[in-house]
């Protein structure tokens, strides 16, 4: 598509589809007209790769998860069809600036962090590989909150994607179920028959999600949640206006929010009802799909492969087999066993307080012929594979990672310390029975979002030194390595750097008024706010490192500028003063003379998809500091990694897995091993020995205490200095000493840029293997047995 053939029809939808004149549209009519110009082009390839999976009769995949943090489409649609230029050029003609055009698109916040953002990063990956596939979600009317800051302290507002319309979804009111809750079961002759005694109607709104070179395009499925019944007119006309409403609010309550349960459980019915709902819908369209294309309903494993993204669509077991069982004749036995070839399981988490349980009373109230369904999954269990009873209902407790094991062909983690630890800890037991099952898959990332697109300076240097074609094919940025000999490939590198730097730098100016130098080293830690990942570590760092140069103000000390990014649960508290804290502390030391220049704290707030794609270029270091046995994986690692960051971390995660890849030596290591951590917990008093041990802790924490950062107030952060001297289950006292000594290494290389620039060159050279394409081929070959289509 040229430049003038995008114009023109740019031009035709802003007149036809949004009824606007050019002389009178705003941005957000020329982003909707751009989008519907470029929509247009997806739709062809998505209808032909339909039909090639239908004539090919090729296995397809169904990947369901409860999240989908998918951001910004518009630009993802643009670069994976090619037409950055074209679109770019066409903005400039129509007198439009193509970044503002863009940067009016609302995020699509449909998850919380890490698991629902690499939900959306697979999506990318099967379509750009050609597997036919569909992710099943939900359609939430509210994403992940709106974070603001109000003298420091976290304010959650509803986020409200949907009051504009998406441009990218087609509705498909044709396209619903019932899904029932509540209710009897009859145990009759003939079988059990469960009499729902509510039900709530879930309609399809589909989204097109296109392949690197348009070459592809899979389907992402979410449900909406509705009222069966009609809008009752005659309680309206009495007048009981509410009460007429009140059953289709009922129904969308379903779909309205997205949980913030990142690692908290929601002992909630409702969050236990959304499972349910969009579990049972996506089964009921796949075996729709299904029967129009197959009789033997037994041979569903070979033809059909579910991925179960954590434990939340765990539901999809038991009900899988009430549909084969109740409603296909098919035995029990051999029922179990058909779910049991169709379903896999992700583990995301080892957190004790995150994997998920329900009490069986709701279970079963809720959900009773399901309840009655997991007692005879647990019997079979018992009965086939020499288990104990009771390894999924425990205490009254139904416990979802259980389940999702028995019922799974494959289990896997998603780096290979997770799926070590998983073996050796929460599923010990059921991986002695069934020593096959558990394997590893670690996480990757999309590079045509995370490099690509993300990072256009850098991509220009890749593609000029090596060649265009390694934006499918991540392990060629390898090439790379034979350049970070030459200077110029150097200069141009730390180059590009600085560039996206001084664009941060910009940004960072209007939104919060600080200035902050693109000479001096960007250290950012963005991710959920948690006390596993140790966001208190490291602005305990900058409280030692402010106090250190007030006392030695003559020292040449390495300028730096901390970057801070994430969302604190609302309802957890801890981690919502840790926020405050960090503003705190910002506050201070940005209006503190005698560090200005050398150390400068920023922690913008919101942070989600779009502005993790400003800040993965711009960072020189990457924060990865969680208790070694914590971080299942880690994605934002690998981003920043590819990206040419150095990383501090520990050995938790991916990160073993980077460092193993880029080297030790472009890696800065510290803290203990998970082995350790486990052996330290047990020595009594580690913390206070730990402050006695390094004087840079000990003042921190002082500071924190006198009150430094709380104004007027001085006992305002205390809470969290007794955290840490009583209460340190994370190990932050423990693990400082080491994070403070390797973190002044990294002052010091910091120093020499030419040694820095070939050390960050080759964390990108060496990164390729975190492709999620190369997940994804993992998964399509020892999990699914799918193959590509094209
Ligand atoms: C998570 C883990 O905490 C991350 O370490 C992991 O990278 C991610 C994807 O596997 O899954 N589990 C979880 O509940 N969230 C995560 O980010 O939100």
């Amino acid at each position: 598509m040229t430049k003038d053939e995008l114009k023109s029809e740019i031009l035709r939808h802003l007149a036809f589809s949004f009824g606007k004149d050019a002389a009178h549209a705003q941005t957000r009519d020329w982003r909707m007209a751009l989008s519907l110009a470029i929509r247009d082009r997806v739709v062809t390839p998505w209808f032909e790769s339909t039909r090639k999976t239908y004539e090919g009769r090729h296995k397809r995949v169904y990947y369901l998860s409860m999240e989908f943090l998918i951001g910004r489409l518009l630009q993802d649609a643009i670069v994976n069809l090619g037409l950055d230029d074209a679109a770019r050029e066409a903005c400039l003609e129509l007198g439009l600036s193509y970044d503002q055009v863009l940067a009016d698109e609302p995020d699509a916040a449909l998850g919380n962090g890490g698991l629902g953002r690499l939900a959306a990063c697979f999506l990318d990956s099967l379509s750009t590989l050609g597997i036919p596939a569909y992710g099943y979600g939900i359609r939430y009317e509210h994403g992940l909150f709106r974070q603001s800051f109000h003298e420091g302290r976290q304010v959650e507002q509803a986020e409200d994607w949907l009051s504009q319309p998406h441009p990218w979804e087609f509705e498909r009111p044709e396209v619903c179920y019932g899904v029932g809750f509540y209710g009897t079961v009859r145990e009759g002759e003939d079988g059990a028959h469960w009499d729902a005694g509510d039900m709530v109607v879930a309609k399809a709104y589909d989204t097109p999600i296109i392949g690197w070179q348009g070459r592809w395009a899979n389907t992402l499925r979410l449900w909406s949640a509705q009222s069966r019944t009609q809008f009752d007119l005659a309680r309206f006309n009495e007048g009981q206006f509410a009460g007429a409403a009140e059953p289709e609010a009922l129904a969308r309550t379903i779909s309205r929010v997205l949980y913030p349960n990142d690692s908290t459980p929601q002992g909630k019915e409702l969050r236990l009802k959304q499972e349910y709902f969009f579990t049972a819908a996506s089964l009921a369209d796949i075996l729709r799909r299904y029967h129009s294309e197959y009789t033997d309903i037994r041979a569903l494993p070979k033809h059909v492969a579910i991925q179960l993204n954590d434990t939340h669509p765990a539901i999809a077991g038991p009900e899988l087999v009430r549909i084969l069982h109740d409603e296909h004749w098919v035995e029990l036995d051999d029922a179990i066993e058909i779910a049991r070839g169709t379903l896999n399981y992700t583990n995301h988490t080892l957190l004790p307080e995150a994997l998920e349980s329900w009490h069986e009373g709701l279970m079963r109230h809720l959900l009773p012929r399901h309840m009655r369904l997991i007692e005879q999954i647990d019997d079979w269990h018992a009965r086939t594979s020499k288990g104990r009873k009771m390894s999924t209902i425990d205490h009254g407790q139904v416990k979802m990672g259980e389940l999702s094991f028995v019922l799974a062909n494959k289990v896997n983690g998603v780096s290979a310390l997770h799926t070590d630890l998983m073996k050796k800890t929460v599923f010990s037991e059921l991986h002695t029975l069934h020593p096959d099952r558990i394997l590893n898959q670690t996480n990757g990332i999309t590079p045509r979002r995370w490099l690509r697109t993300c990072n256009p300076t850098l991509s220009a240097l890749i593609t000029d030194t090596i060649g265009s074609g390694w934006e499918d094919d991540l392990d060629r940025l390898e090439d790379l390595e034979a350049h970070v000999g030459d200077a110029g490939f150097r200069a141009a590198f730390a180059e590009a750097k600085h560039a996206n730097k001084a664009r941060l730098a910009n940004r960072i100016r209007a939104i919060r008024g600080v200035s902050i130098d693109p000479d001096a080293m960007f250290d950012i830690q963005v991710k959920r706010i948690h006390e596993y990942k140790r966001q208190l570590m490291n602005v305990l760092e900058v409280i030692a490192l402010w106090d250190a140069i007030r006392r030695n103000p003559g020292k040449d000390w390495t300028p730096r500028v901390k970057i801070f990014g994430g969302k604190a649960a609302p309802g957890y508290h801890t981690a919502k003063e840790i926020v405050h804290l960090i503003n705190d502390v910002a506050r201070v030391v940005n209006a503190d003379e005698d560090v200005a220049g050398r150390l400068t704290v920023v922690f913008p707030p919101n942070y989600n998809v779009t502005m993790a794609e400003r800040l993965v270029p711009a960072a020189d270091l990457s924060q990865q500091i969680s208790t070694a046995g914590k971080e299942a994986s880690g994605t934002g690692n690998m981003k920043f990694a590819l990206n040419g960051a150095l990383t501090i971390g520990t050995l938790d995660g991916a990160n073993v897995e980077i460092r193993e890849r880029v080297g030790d030596d472009n890696f800065f290591l510290f803290g203990m091993t998970a082995d350790e951590v486990v052996e330290r917990r047990a020595v009594p008093d580690h913390a206070a020995e730990a402050i006695a041990a390094s004087p840079e802790l000990a003042r921190a924490i002082e500071h924190i205490e006198r009150g430094s950062f709380g104004p007027g107030e001085p006992d305002r952060h205390r809470h969290l200095a007794n955290l840490l001297r009583h209460h340190d289950y994370f190990l932050v006292c423990s693990d400082f000493a080491s994070y403070w000594k390797v973190s002044r290494e990294v002052d010091e290389a910091y120093r020499d840029r030419d040694r820095w620039t070939r050390m960050a060159a080759l964390n990108t050279a060496r990164s390729g293997w975190f492709s999620s394409d190369r997940t994804i081929r993992g998964y399509a070959e020892e999990i699914w047995g799918a193959t590509p289509a094209i």
